[in-house]
């Protein structure tokens, strides 16, 4: 049991009283996440506050079980850990890596973080030793000499070792004339893709970006309005999309699974809500999945893809097939096969593709696709099936 004082009290009370702000906080930041696991990160960080500072006053709050606050302590810290490396994993974490790029980047950090570290504690157990040596010991012949060494020579072999390591990471890929290529523009704020292989034909998507597992892609990387930046965490890092510029990234990819990819540059109101789908597939299933994208939209019935045409969709929506090609919006080609919907803002279900049809601003504030408020609900219905149909 835990002292009852009345200093005790007070400090439960203020304690309880912090843990609503970091609430609203992990609130805000499950809605932002969009992804379960930062959620329960979030919570746990939160729930984490309650036993915190309890135990790290141990001579305040005494406690009279018998358990060690010490043992508590380091039970607290190892929870702590936990919790947090617990973030180095996941769908857009630098930490669980799917490319060869990423993974020298991970490799990176870890050297850095190691020798930072050490040198960090090298200087503590120096500084220590300095304030207790006793006085005399350390005479200006000495504190020259630890100049000379810890203070030029030792940084500059350190440095030079670390920019060694460093160095070879900078290397671009070697890139093929038979590997696929990728254009990717940046959008306010969506995503162009267009699929280049070196023989066959340019197929166009949207907001999702598939690749072959053990085959070498390399990224064309552009904008057509303002700064966006191109970022697959578990991938590459990012590489900025410039307009007028065309810059290249060559990846990879190492491992098959469904990762999640961001625009990681302000570029205005909806930014945040400016990610995408990666889907990482083996060789096989990669070309399977890109002839079918490739053809033309499904048959559909049902009354939506006229519904299409006389709301003027097609204006700004290509579905190759059914509609001649414009290219202002996101093509709708295979709009149903995508993961999400809106660049990831939303999951991907009728009444979500209803409401955005109706008020793309809900979710996307800034969307540069007028709403359709007035529309009836049996013709969202009808609209949203359609596009679903889309495979
Ligand atoms: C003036 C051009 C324009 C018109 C007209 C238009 N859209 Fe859009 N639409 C866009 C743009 C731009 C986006 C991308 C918005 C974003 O994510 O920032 C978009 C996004 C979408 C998306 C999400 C695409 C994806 O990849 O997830 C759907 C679905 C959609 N529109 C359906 C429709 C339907 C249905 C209509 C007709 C009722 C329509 N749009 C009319 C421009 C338009
Ligand atoms: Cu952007």
């Amino acid at each position: 049991m835990i002292s009852t004082s009345s200093s005790y009290q007070a400090f439960l009370t203020l304690k309880r009283l912090w843990g609503i702000l970091p609430l609203c906080f992990s609130i805000t930041g499950a809605a932002d996440s969009g992804t379960q696991r930062q959620e329960v990160q979030y919570i746990t960080l939160f729930q984490m506050r309650f036993i915190v500072p309890l135990h790290l006053f141990p001579h305040k709050f005494s406690l009279k079980s018998g358990v060690h606050n010490a043992t508590l302590l380091r039970l607290m810290i190892g929870v702590i850990t936990a919790s947090l490396l617990g973030g180095c994993t996941g769908v857009q974490s630098t930490f669980s890596t799917f490319g060869v790029e990423a993974e020298a980047t991970r490799k990176l950090i870890v050297v850095m973080v190691v020798a930072g570290v050490l040198i960090t504690v090298g200087v503590g157990w120096l500084a220590v030793h300095a304030v207790r040596a006793p006085p005399g010991q350390l005479d200006h012949a000495r504190g020259t000499q630890v100049i000379l060494w810890l203070g030029a020579i030792g940084p500059t072999v350190l440095l030079t070792v670390l920019l060694a390591a460093s160095l070879p990471m900078m290397k671009t890929l070697p890139v093929g004339a038979d590997d696929l290529e990728i254009a990717v523009d940046g959008k306010q704020f969506w995503w162009r893709v267009r699929y280049l292989p070196p023989d066959g034909q340019a197929t166009e998507t949207a907001n999702e970006i598939r690749i072959p597992v053990g085959r070498t892609v390399s990224f064309t990387l552009a904008s057509s309005d303002v700064l966006h930046s191109f970022w697959i965490p578990g991938l590459a890092g990012k590489v900025d999309m410039i307009p007028g510029r065309r810059n290249k990234l060559v990846v990879h990819a190492t491992k098959a699974g469904t990762y999640r990819g961001v625009c990681a540059e302000f570029c205005g109101l909806s930014h945040a809500r400016m990610a995408f789908d990666v889907i990482a597939m083996q060789p096989a299933d990669f070309d399977q999945w890109l002839a079918n994208v490739a053809g033309h939209a499904a048959a559909v019935s049902g009354p939506g893809r006229q519904l299409f045409e006389d709301y003027g969709c097609n204006g700004c929506h290509a579905v190759r097939g059914h509609f001649t090609i414009s290219s202002i919006g996101p093509d709708l080609t295979h709009f149903g096969s995508r993961l999400s919907l809106a660049a990831s803002a939303l999951p991907m279900t009728v009444s979500t593709i209803k409401s955005f049809i109706r008020n793309p601003a809900i979710a996307k504030p800034g969307a540069l696709m007028p709403a359709f408020e007035s529309m009836p609900t049996e013709d969202a219905d009808a609209i949203a099936t359609y596009l679903m149909e889309l495979k």
